[in-house]
């Protein structure tokens, strides 16, 4: 009985698995060859992301942090396995309706694939043929089932054969889809070019980072964050690979003039380097979704003054060549801030996962209105005849950044030697400006922390203030005060629709 019930779900299920992981290697292989984003594993994550409920990004972010593309990619392989068990068994059941499973998820890959901003001519191929593949194999394992269970044959040649079989056919899978992978990897000519630029020396230089702005304290972030730490965010599941001699950008929409910029023609400006701290409007009080660069750029006031907007124009719809767009309110883009089509970070071109070859910074807006990256289109328009990627999705029209504090040392859940110690962290209010930080232990008092000396308003700045720590366990708590005079609140606001707020309070043990 055991054994019955054995052949008749789990190897049915078994060649439904091995067929799929094949269907997908094929996939994969021939997306890694002609068609990168195509995936087929990259276009459904892709669609799912963009399908997702508005509270989706929040909890996966919440839950994975910049993990959370690992995170999407593992959970469609367990929905892919299960769908692929049901498919198995279907098929040897009710023939040819596995067959009809594989190819009709293979349609609908392709369909994803196709439909996305940035696909090209073959960008369905892939995921049909994973379908059609997966299908065939299908057919073939489940014809080599083994017929006749039988409950006195301990090693019956059958089901070993089908085993043998299974096993190759998934063994196949994995290494096509290593092989789709690398291709993918090695084939990207974009690295290439991106190691070999030499970007222009910037016509004014960023103020140098004043001597008092780094406290280089033990666990605190550095006040200019290196790009391989720097906080990635955004919807691609595949990096965009541009190569900059293909690069453009259109400014369009309510303007006197078309303007179209190459990536010669913008090297060939006068660029500036300025330090701006981005922040994504998903980080949690506390939260890591916050870094500070150098970036070199041109200023966008500048392109937009030769494009002439309309004077009933109020908002520049940026868009990416992955589809993604942000509003971000004209007055903003033409008053005096650093707000720049950024090529450099740290003295490098952008990594390609920040943008390459072109993004913009804004100072004092979060990310989801400002600071697309892989730009190639400006559209000048208003608020209320567009909308954008996360406006469309329950997230705020505006979202000016707000005034927050985080404690970096002691770490939460560490524990501190009685004795001198130091509590610090960094506050920010990008475009408005920190004034101070004050400190509370327990329900001690507020005690005014040392500000270290901040690059400009645009940043975030350090802060730091020794501590006797006295046995037991302890709550830090911070909150800082803007250049207007404004407190942080206390008041606990969730990420969505327009920021997190709220003190950010850690826990220790001292000892
Ligand atoms: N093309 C594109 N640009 C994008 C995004 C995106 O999803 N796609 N995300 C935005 C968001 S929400 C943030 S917070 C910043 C993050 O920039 P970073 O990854 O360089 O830190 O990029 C912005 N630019
Ligand atoms: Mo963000």
């Amino acid at each position: 009985m055991a054994r019955t019930s054995f052949s008749r779900l789990v190897t049915p299920a078994l060649a439904g698995v091995a067929a799929v992981v094949v269907g997908v290697g094929v996939g994969e292989l021939l997306a890694g060859l002609f068609a990168p984003a195509s995936s087929p594993f990259a276009a459904v994550g892709s669609a799912l992301i963009d399908l997702a409920p508005p509270f989706a990004k929040e909890t996966a972010i919440a839950l994975f942090g910049t993990d959370d593309k690992t995170a999407l990619i593992v959970l469609i392989g367990l929905v892919a396995i299960v769908l692929a068990a049901v498919g198995g068994v279907l098929e040897a059941r009710r023939p040819p309706w596995g067959r009809v499973l594989a190819v009709a998820f293979g349609a609908v890959g392709a369909v994803a694939a196709a439909t996305r901003a940035d696909a090209s001519l073959l960008s369905w191929a892939p995921s049909l043929a994973a379908g059609v593949v997966a299908a065939i194999a299908l057919r073939m394992l489940i014809r080599r089932l083994p017929t006749q269970p039988r409950d006195d044959a301990p090693s019956d040649p059958d089901r070993r054969r089908f085993f043998v079989w299974a096993g190759a056919t998934a063994a196949a899978g994995v290494l096509l889809t290593v092989a789709g992978n690398a291709v993918r990897a090695g084939s990207q000519v974009v690295t290439a070019a991106r190691d070999s630029l030499r970007l222009p020396s910037p016509a004014t230089t960023a103020p140098p980072v004043p001597a008092g702005a780094e406290l280089g304290i033990d666990g605190l972030a550095p006040v200019v964050t290196p790009n391989a730490d720097f906080y990635r965010i955004d919807t691609a599941l595949i990096v965009p690979q541009i190569d900059p001699s293909t690069w453009s950008l259109r400014i369009h929409g309510m303007v006197d003039q078309e303007v179209t910029l190459t990536w010669d023609e913008l090297l060939a400006l006068p660029l500036d380097e300025s330090t701006t701290t981005l922040t994504c409007v998903s980080n949690e009080v506390g939260g890591n979704l916050i870094g500070n660069a150098v970036w070199l750029g041109f200023p966008i006031r500048e392109l937009l003054a030769q494009a002439g907007p309309t004077a009933d124009a109020d908002m520049v719809l940026s868009r990416s060549t992955d589809g993604f767009t942000a509003s971000t309110p004209l007055e903003v883009l033409t008053d005096d801030r650093n707000a720049i089509l950024a090529v450099g970070m740290n003295g490098e071109p952008l990594p390609t996962e920040h943008g390459f070859p072109v993004r913009m910074v804004v100072p004092g807006l979060y990310g989801y209105v400002s600071a697309t990256k892989w730009v190639t289109e400006l559209e000048v328009t208003r608020f209320d005849q567009a909308t954008s990627y996360w406006t469309d999705r329950g997230w705020s029209e505006r979202g000016p950044i707000k005034l927050e504090s985080r404690i970096d040392v002691p770490r939460p859940g560490t524990s501190v030697s009685v004795g001198d110690s130091v509590i610090a962290g960094v506050a920010w209010q990008q475009h408005v400006g920190v004034s101070g930080v004050e400190v509370q232990v327990d329900d001690g008092d507020w005690e005014a922390a040392t500000l270290a000396s901040a690059i400009s308003d645009d940043t975030w700045v350090q802060w730091s203030l020794p501590w006797s720590a006295t046995s037991g366990s302890h709550t830090i708590r911070c909150r800082a005060t803007n250049a207007d005079g404004e407190t942080q609140t206390s008041a606990v606001a969730n990420v969505i629709p327009d920021g997190a707020t709220g003190w950010d309070a850690v826990e220790v043990t001292v000892r």
